[in-house]
């Protein structure tokens, strides 16, 4: 048993027995675990370098990250379109001028920026731009990725790969990826809800498979996940949501999803990962940054983890409205495990809102954080944010055990933190990952 009870409650800070911790001690256990354990990235849009160009990494790619670039809008005249116009770099030299020079950047993705430097010692003053240019120019990508990881304390990252991505599925086609510390996750948008312009892709590929997904259709599906299951050897299968998605309905998802996705997943006893609550293109001209978010109705969740209890799914929702539904569901369905604060929630304010009601209503059974990087060098900052915000919450939590007459050592401590941000996710896809 994890944590002992004591008879008296020992309300004052003083050690209580042996290998029980105090509140002051408590503090600093957590701290270090939360330094020592290396987590798993169970979500991020980084590649291996078997992707080539795909992997992006670098202060230009940093600075023109869609998050900036969606704030660089609101503080600068250059329109959209102007802005598109631009190299990559010049793009990078607008942004640091807008977000770096003119104004302070204290917003959460300006904040990552100024970290990444520091964690690589390089200045970060108005002038830093140069020579942070120079310090990646000549780092080797394998060791410069052991490197990043090693600061961001991660000792995998699970990848998003979209088998019907023209620039990612020759990769696959030749031989595939190996690198230890990525892993595949076989994302579906294309099929599960962009199947009227990707279904003749397949179609083009053998599989035959019609516009209205009639007929043979999902079985179809089915083999093509076969194959793909196969070469990438993925961890879960996902998908991304809007805030209108519903389950049951008439539309070609609700079919794909019970027809050939899920049943693909109990197949190769993989999970699958719903993403749900984005509202695409709001504002198409600032491309991958247009997009916002709305409420979403999660009876589709209720209903699916009703109806499939054989599968289990992974959910993280984008509005902070469902977040607390989330976890009631969660408490209902053994099959769910909420993930990740996506997104637009992935702000300490609300980091910290959302994790403490899961704490309060789920324990330590669900997955805290996931970084969603699309640059190498985001996994620093983004997760040393998480582990600064989440050091007090953990020990508030366990203060309150040791104020209620609970006693909880170091070793509780460590097994917690190696759930959160392992276990729960190892169990839940059946591999042991690193
Ligand atoms: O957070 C993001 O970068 C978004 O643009 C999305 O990619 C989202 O995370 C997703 O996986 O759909
Ligand atoms: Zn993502």
């Amino acid at each position: 048993m994890g944590i002992t009870s004591v008879k008296q409650p020992n309300i004052t800070g003083a050690p209580s027995s042996a290998g029980l911790l105090n509140g002051e001690q408590i503090q600093s256990a957590v701290e270090e675990a939360l330094s020592s354990t290396q987590f798993i990235d169970v979500h991020t849009h980084l590649f291996s370098p078997a992707f080539g160009n795909l992997g992006l990494w670098g202060i230009d790619e940093l600075l023109t990250y869609h998050y900036l670039e969606a704030e660089f809008f609101r503080s600068s005249d250059t329109t959209p379109e102007r802005y598109w116009n631009l190299s990559k770099r010049e793009r990078a030299d607008a942004i640091w001028r807008a977000l770096f020079v003119e104004n302070s950047p204290i917003s959460e993705a300006t904040r990552g920026i100024i970290a990444v430097l520091n964690a690589f010692e390089l200045p970060t003053g108005s002038s830093a731009l140069e020579e942070a240019r120079a310090f990646f120019r000549t780092q080797s990508i394998e060791e410069h990725i052991r490197n990043v990881l090693r600061i961001a304390g991660v000792s995998d990252v699970v990848m998003t790969n979209d088998p019907l991505d023209p620039e990612e599925q020759p990769a696959w086609l030749n031989g595939g990826q190996k690198h230890a510390k990525f892993h595949a996750a076989l994302r579906l948008d294309r099929i599960l809800w962009g199947w009227p312009r990707h279904w003749q892709q397949l179609a083009s590929q053998g599989y035959a498979v019609e516009e209205k997904a009639t007929g043979k259709s999902a079985a179809e599906v089915r083999r093509f996940l076969s194959g793909w299951y196969e070469r990438m050897r993925p961890l879960y299968m996902a998908v991304s949501l809007t805030d209108e998605f519903q389950f049951p309905d008439e539309s070609i998802t609700s079919k794909m999803l019970a027809e050939a996705v899920l049943p693909s997943c109990r197949e190769f006893g993989l999970p699958m990962s719903l993403m749900i609550g984005v509202r695409r293109q709001v504002n198409p001209r600032l491309r991958l940054a247009g997009d916002a978010v709305g409420k979403a109705d999660l009876h589709a969740v209720e209903n699916l983890c009703c109806a499939f209890p054989e599968n289990r799914f992974l959910v993280s929702v984008l509005s902070r409205e469902n977040q607390h539904e989330l976890c009631v569901y969660a408490r209902k369905f053994s099959n769910l495990m909420p993930f990740g604060c996506w997104w637009f929630m992935n702000n300490p304010s609300i980091v910290e809102e959302i994790t403490r009601e899961r704490i309060e209503l789920l324990g330590t059974s669900f997955i805290p954080q996931h970084s969603d990087a699309r640059v190498l060098e985001q996994v620093i900052y983004k997760w040393r944010n998480t582990r600064l915000t989440l050091a007090p919450i953990l020990t508030n939590a366990y203060r309150r055990i040791h104020n209620d007459g609970g006693g909880i050592s170091r070793g509780d401590i460590q097994r917690d933190v190696n759930r959160l941000f392992r276990s729960n996710f190892e169990n839940w896809t059946g591999r042991r990952i690193g």
